[in-house]
């Protein structure tokens, strides 16, 4: 079931996103873990090595390829989930998620203009994807302008291609244990995108339908424990914030990885984590 994209400006934490999910770190004080992922293919056995030698280790990913050429240089990784929910235990979702850098997204503010965009907009939008995850992560002043902009060229091309009305949006802020962040965590729609990102919410609000579209908080490394709401991640020295390393391997716990794509392969909400 379920093709799903990927899809977010550079830096929004995309590749660590994956890799976390395939590498699964285990979930110091949580009684309710109950999904199991399984990496199927070569490539996202070696990302989920990378997370273990790299993350764990407070490392940082490379910046997903910058060189690509065509879009058979970025990578597929593919996962089986299996979730159980309190009604129905053990529910399949097979994802396929291709990694695209980041620019490709950012650049779609200047209009299409090279074949690999093309290509990329291709297979976001192609029949057989039920969903995109649109991973943003900037909410200072002045990013919903380029957010928005964005958006608004993707939905065009969602228009173009008959995707309108069919095409799941999970839209989710990512690294959201940010202090200023976390607290919106309970109402994402409500306290990270109406609150810091209105235009952008406001386009997608206007074009998509309501039941094709879902706001997210997600964060990757997580905050220290159940109650203790301090980020557990370090920030890079002169990257102003937007490169950061895991701080506690041993307390890692991501936040809510796994419901936006359960919704994005349904159309079933699963309760985000608290
Ligand atoms: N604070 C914080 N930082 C994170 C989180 N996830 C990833 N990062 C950091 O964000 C930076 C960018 O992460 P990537 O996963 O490379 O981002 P990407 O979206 O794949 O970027 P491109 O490949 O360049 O498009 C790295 O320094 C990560 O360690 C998170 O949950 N919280
Ligand atoms: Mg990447």
């Amino acid at each position: 079931m379920g093709n799903i994209r990927v899809i977010g400006p550079r830096g929004s934490g995309k590749t660590t996103y994956l890799a976390a999910l395939a590498y699964q770190p285990i979930q110091p004080g949580s009684k309710t873990k109950n999904f199991k992922v399984q990496a199927i293919n070569e490539d996202t056995r070696k990302l989920a090595e990378k997370a273990e030698t790299l993350i764990l280790e407070g490392g940082s990913l490379e910046p997903t390829g910058v060189l690509v050429k065509t879009i058979d240089d970025v990578p597929v990784y593919s996962f089986n989930i299996q979730i159980g929910t309190l009604f129905q235990k053990n529910q399949n979702i097979n994802l396929a998620v291709r990694d695209y850098p980041g620019e490709i997204f950012d650049e779609l503010e200047l209009g299409l203009t090279n074949p690999i965009q093309t290509e990329f907009i291709d297979e976001c939008l192609a029949k057989d994807v039920a969903g995109c995850l649109i991973m943003l992560t900037e909410w200072k002043k002045g990013t919903d302008r380029h957010y928005s902009r964005v958006l608004q060229r993707f939905i065009e091309l969602m228009d173009n291609q008959g995707r309108i009305s069919d095409l799941r949006l999970a839209v989710a802020m990512s690294k959201c244990e940010r202090g200023e962040l976390w607290p919106g965590r309970l109402d994402p729609e409500t306290d990270l995108f109406n609150a810091h990102l209105p235009k952008s919410t406001k386009v997608l609000k206007e074009k998509i339908p309501s039941r094709n579209l879902n706001f997210y908080a997600i964060s990757t490394f997580g905050v220290l424990g159940r109650n203790n709401p301090r980020p557990n991640r370090i920030e890079e020295w002169g990257t102003n914030g937007r490169n950061s390393v895991l701080r506690e391997a041993n307390r890692w716990r991501p936040y809510n990885l796994i419901a936006p794509l359960y919704w994005l392969s349904t159309g079933r909400r699963m309760r985000n984590e608290a």
